[in-house]
């Protein structure tokens, strides 16, 4: 799979409300002709919709404003107004609208699902309902009201059984690469990857299970420090944790504790999660090194050593990953 494009931010605008008609009726034979004068219709809404097709939100990369349709005006003979056209917005399973607060105004659970994000403003009312006994022949009719209008953010966050969690450089789009057919950019700079790549990984008897590789995390990404921050949302929904140590680490325990409380300082649920701990790029350590970081790490989070290069250490990394996802 490629990059994944998890944010888009579009410009929206329900329709406005059609205008009520004040026609008064004249016909040849009825000398007072009353009003007659239907309703506007309402403005098209802006709706969000969950497609289980789509895995993305890179369909709406390039789309910078979305706009519904106005509404009708309403006209004679009582003929209320057609509703302005609703125009939808199709996003993956799992996608949140916010609004320009940032808040939370939307998310999809399901396939199918619509949420009106930006209600169609109401057709006014046509000149006969304003007909009473001292005013038989209003010559008034409301006009339509206004959409609304704002941007939206669409953030779609991953929906990965395993996120790799990692300073730069830790390996881990190269142990994404090893064990699936995702294809992330591999360096040996920091922040090589700018955004999360996801792949799945093929286990044992054609099972399989979805790892996502992030960006580094660095200390004070909590802050802001960095591309963390940015990313640290992705592993909100992550079933689990992967965290990777290089073998080239300064001082493997204080940097699992970093990384531990980074995640803690954006989100404390987040340690709610289970978590692996393991130590990348393994080939270029012998037994006795293993041994003695293995004895810095207490022994309910005792690394599992692997090397992507290599390969050794990987079904067992694969098959301690299963054993948490599925007991
Ligand atoms: N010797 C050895 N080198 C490795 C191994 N895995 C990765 N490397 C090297 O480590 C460097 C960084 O690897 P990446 O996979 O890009 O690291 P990353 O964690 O994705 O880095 P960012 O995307 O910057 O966060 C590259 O030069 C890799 O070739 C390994 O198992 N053994
Ligand atoms: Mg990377």
């Amino acid at each position: 799979m490629s990059n994944f494009v998890d944010y888009v931010k579009i410009h929206c605008k329900s329709g406005h409300g059609g205008a009520g008609s004040a026609h008064l009726r004249r016909e040849k034979y009825i000398p007072k002709g009353g009003p007659d004068g239907g309703d506007g219709g309402r403005g098209g809404h802006v709706i969000m919709k969950g497609n289980a097709h789509e895995w993305t939100l890179l369909p709406l990369r390039f789309t910078r404003h979305i706009k519904a349709e106005r509404g009708h005006n309403g006209q004679k003979n009582q003929l209320t107004g057609a509703y302005g056209e609703d125009v939808y917005i199709e996003v993956p399973i799992g996608t949140i609208a916010r609004n320009e607060e940032g808040e939370i105004i939307a998310e999809i659970m399901e396939d199918g699902q619509e949420i009106i994000i930006m209600h169609g403003g109401k057709g006014g009312m046509g000149n006969e309902h304003f007909k009473s006994s001292t005013n038989q022949t209003p010559r008034y009719a409301q006009p339509g009201l206004p959409g609304e209008e704002g941007y939206v953010t669409f953030e779609l966050k991953l929906l990965a059984d395993v996120g790799l969690v990692g300073f730069p450089n830790a390996g881990k789009s190269t142990l994404l690469a090893a064990v699936s057919a995702a294809k992330p950019k591999i360096a040996d700079y920091a922040f090589t990857t700018l955004t999360p790549n996801l792949g799945i990984v093929d286990y044992r008897n054609y099972k399989s299970f979805v790892m996502a590789d992030i960006p580094g995390i660095i200390e004070g990404a909590a802050e802001g420090k960095g591309l963390g921050h940015r990313f640290l949302r992705h592993i909100e929904r992550n079933s689990i944790l992967l965290f990777l140590i290089p073998a080239d680490a300064e001082d493997y325990y204080q940097e699992f504790e970093i990384l531990e409380n980074e995640l803690k300082k954006f989100n404390p649920e987040l340690l709610d999660k289970d978590y692996i701990v393991s130590i990348s790029k393994a080939d270029m350590l012998d037994e006795e090194l293993k041994g003695e970081i293995s004895s810095k790490f207490p022994e309910k989070r005792k690394p599992i050593f692997f090397s992507a290069v290599t390969q050794e250490g990987l079904m067992e990394l694969k098959d301690a990953i299963w054993k948490k996802l599925h007991g």
